[in-house]
């Protein structure tokens, strides 16, 4: 890029060595690697002699859909209410776990669809010259080595376009390739019913989750090229090939009333494309989604080459590698465009990638802060198409959510608790005290469609999102309830995940009014109102929005100089808590800005540093909140030392988020993080280089997007920014804060500024020109010019 052009010129090359590198096989699950097509995900270990990829179809979970909404809840609302109200926490909770928990107590799980295993004749010892990768760029896991003198290569991946995982063995000596080929699920098979051959090249597994849970089909192919192939008894037999393609397609009934005949229809029409065809159209669809933002940071060659283990644990030693930091931040969109692509179930609390029959936390969806952090990345990270799988989940949620919204509570809208299933279940999750009885995840959910649309500017699509954010807002219509001080408070609710401690030193959770239930709901009642405007519809409702969120309790600040965590001034129990809950309105929120309400983030700056003093961020997706949070604090260097917390504490050697267990959030949320700390505009202008540490002085990134439509380009060096080019996707007022003077030119000419105050410049910009601002100074003024 040179700065005489008056054009952005991407220089950054697309053959970047976005790749994980290993030079020995994985030894357990958390060391394999994943390929993923949204709905069918693989985990790829490597294995020389005995290949194990673990597979998974995103609706393979335990169990049908069920109303578990209790039937005693709405006659007993008043009593738990009022004893809320009369400060008796705990006989509120104990009625509350008895009456208002979800019967029975547990939505579904996740399960694992099976695994393909590929047993090598050649022995396992030998074994030279190995290497295990995964590509980012072209979404290709990648396993090498030598035996017996001959070179193996495997190539793996999980293709969108043809809807299938593929397998392809080469070697470069003719007829090396002899092996068998099996499906298992749990040990001794005992998890499927049968496996059967169903043609000459093709086996079938088949089998049903338990619990009136879907009937799932997987089915793998083979072509072989040279040798034989056989079918005997549960195997596939390949004996003396040049090359091998083995394609693995899965289907269930919670998508197809004949699911074998979809894996059958695509494990043959995949089969039936080639090998070198599937890979050309899996690498086209995935480099096109990476190829949209390329982050550069300072780095080094030899750092680059060593292998992705070995780089995490010098960083565990205190290397500070930031070239490490940016493939995180590239693993992370690579993971959400592999567990989360249009027409997939959203990404769970593993993305797709579960092991176990009986996973953490079910692997479901955890909306009270996990499985919104899934999808921060997305809007920023420039894969807006990624998030369309949680529309589709939030739109069943608003079925079953205004059936548990009427039966629990009597009310109009809907709402979630703070966990989902496979079926949108919205009932309470679990007897667990500081989280079961917790209304907010559908309201949360649903400010997820206005960021699509405040990213996009796209209106048909808000058209479309409108009445589901109406219908979450419409149940705290019903909902809310007066506060002694008259402000409208959600009760019952808790702060999720904390306990408060009362004067008399009993402690409690469940509660009215949480602050973070109020800020969610500003937020909520803010969208809606400023929806129906952009729509030109429903001014009265509009108003009624407006009205109602003048009544919510603003945030207070405490003794301390911190954001209130509650109503009134506990003490927490754990001031060291993993849940952050009430600076919601710093991140992902947004009405707490750094100019527009300083006192607050003076406060939440307070709040951040007690927890942390407390031992705050102790799980991968807490830490990766605090890296959002100190970006929005405009700190670069506390947000950078989270990030590297994240790398050194949280993080598996396959670079999986690790809570512990894994957990895919902190991949997501830390991804995200990065993002704010590069460029921020939610407080009304795009401001460039927020919270950039010393750390990171030179760099360039390309294609980040911005609210407002807009995409962008950033060059800096010496820890300011030298350039930067903004497309704007809609018509409309661009204010451009980029910390320090700026010249802004638009095909060559400058264009006129005005000045914003605070550093600010702003202009009319044209949706599909390309804008470009160069830092003032004396070398750069005339190069600018020309
Ligand atoms: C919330 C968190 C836990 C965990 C679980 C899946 O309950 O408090 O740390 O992430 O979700």
């Amino acid at each position: 890029m040179t700065a005489n052009r008056g054009k952005y010129d991407r220089t950054i090359r697309n053959d970047d060595p976005l790749r994980l590198r290993y030079s020995q096989p994985a030894s357990v699950w958390e060391e394999a690697l994943p390929v993923g097509n949204g709905r069918l995900g693989g985990m790829v270990f490597g294995r020389a002699g005995s290949e194990r990829i673990a597979l998974n179809e995103d609706s393979v979970w335990y169990g049908g859909p069920r109303d578990r909404n209790n039937p005693e809840a709405r006659a007993r609302l008043e009593e738990i209410r009022e004893l809320l109200r009369q400060g008796k926490p705990r006989e509120a909770e104990e009625l509350a776990m008895l009456a208002m928990a979800g019967v029975p107590e547990s939505q579904r799980h996740y399960e694992p669809l099976g695994d393909l295993h590929l047993d090598f004749r050649a022995a396992a010892s030998g074994i030279g010259d190995y290497s295990r990768e995964l590509s980012l760029r072209e979404g290709v896991a990648t396993v090498r080595y030598e035996s017996a003198g001959v070179r193996f290569r495997r190539e793996i991946f999980a293709s969108y376009p043809d809807d299938a995982l593929i397998v392809r063995l080469t070697a470069d000596a003719p007829g090396a390739l002899s092996l068998q080929a099996r499906l298992t699920r749990g040990p001794g098979n005992r998890h499927c019913d049968e496996i059967r051959k169903l043609d000459d090249a093709a086996l079938v597994m088949r089998g049903r989750t338990g619990g009136g849970g879907p009937r799932f089909r997987t089915v793998v192919r083979a072509s072989i090229e040279g040798g034989t192939l056989a079918i005997v008894g549960e195997r596939m037999v390949v004996e003396g090939a040049d090359a091998v393609t083995f394609v693995v397609a899965a289907a269930t009934s919670f998508r197809f009333a004949d699911p074998e005949a979809e894996a059958v229809r695509a494990a043959r029409e995949a089969s039936e494309r080639g090998f070198a065809s599937l890979r050309e159209r899996h690498v086209a669809d995935v480099s096109a989604l990476m190829d949209r933002v390329h982050l550069r940071l300072p780095s080094s060659p030899e750092w680059e080459a060593l292998p992705t283990d070995e780089r995490l644990q010098l960083v565990r030693e205190g290397r500070e590698d930031c070239g490490l930091a940016a493939l995180y931040y590239q693993f992370g969109r690579y993971l959400l465009l592999s567990c989360s692509r249009p027409g997939s179930l959203p990404a769970t609390l593993q993305g797709i990638w579960n092991e176990s029959m009986q996973p953490p936390w079910d692997s479901k969806y955890t909306i009270n802060i996990n499985t919104q952090m899934n999808y921060w990345p997305a809007e920023t990270g420039n894969l807006a198409e990624c998030h369309e799988p949680l529309f589709d989940l939030l739109e069943r949620m608003r079925e079953t959510g205004r059936v548990t919204a009427r039966t629990m509570y009597g009310c109009g809208g809907f709402v979630a608790h703070h966990n989902t299933d496979l079926w949108a279940d919205t009932a309470p999750q679990d007897l667990y005290r500081p989280a079961t009885i917790w209304p907010m995840g559908a309201a949360w959910l649903s400010l997820h469609l206005w960021e699509h649309y405040l990213f996009s500017r796209d209106s048909s699509f808000l058209e479309s999102a409108y009445p589901t954010l109406k219908e979450a807002a419409e149940f705290f219509v019903g909902f809310l309830t007066e506060a002694p001080d008259g402000t409208l408070v959600t009760n019952p609710s808790v702060s999720p995940e904390n306990t408060y401690v009362l004067p008399n030193g009993n402690s409690g959770t469940m509660c009215l009014g949480p602050s973070m239930d109020s800020q969610i709901l500003y937020e909520l009642f803010t969208a809606c109102a400023a929806a129906a405007e952009a729509l030109e519809r429903d001014a009265d409702f509009a108003r009624a929005m407006l009205r109602l969120r003048e009544r919510l309790p603003q945030p207070a600040i405490g003794r301390d100089g911190e954001l209130l965590e509650w109503l009134d001034n506990y003490e927490e129990a754990e001031p060291g808590h993993r849940h952050i809950s009430h600076l919601f309105a710093l991140h992902p929120g947004t009405r707490f800005t750094m100019r527009g309400t300083p006192q607050w983030t003076a406060a939440a700056r307070t709040t951040l540093e007690r927890r942390l003093a407390h031992g705050g961020g102790h799980t991968g997706w807490s830490r990766a909140w605090i890296v959002n949070m100190w970006a929005r604090l405009e700190d670069g260097e506390q947000a950078w030392e989270n990030v590297k917390m994240l790398l050194g504490h949280s993080t598996l050697p396959n670079l999986f988020d690790n809570h512990p267990p894994f957990q895919i959030d902190g991949n997501f949320g830390g991804a995200a993080g990065m993002t704010e700390m590069l460029a921020q505009s939610h407080a009304g202008e795009i401001r460039l280089l927020p919270a950039l540490p010393a750390a990171w002085a030179e760099g360039e990134v390309t294609g980040l997007r911005a609210r407002g439509g807009c995409e962008l380009d950033l060059r800096w060096s010496d820890g300011l920014l030298e350039e930067a080019a903004i497309r704007a996707g809609a018509d409309g007022r661009c204010v451009l804060n980029a910390g320090v003077p700026v010249r802004v030119f638009c095909e060559g000419r400058e264009i006129a500024l005005t000045e914003c105050g605070g550093g600010a410049v702003a202009w009319d910009a044209r949706a599909g020109s390309q804008y470009v601002a160069y830092r003032q100074g004396p070398n750069r003024q005339a190069g600018a010019a020309g």
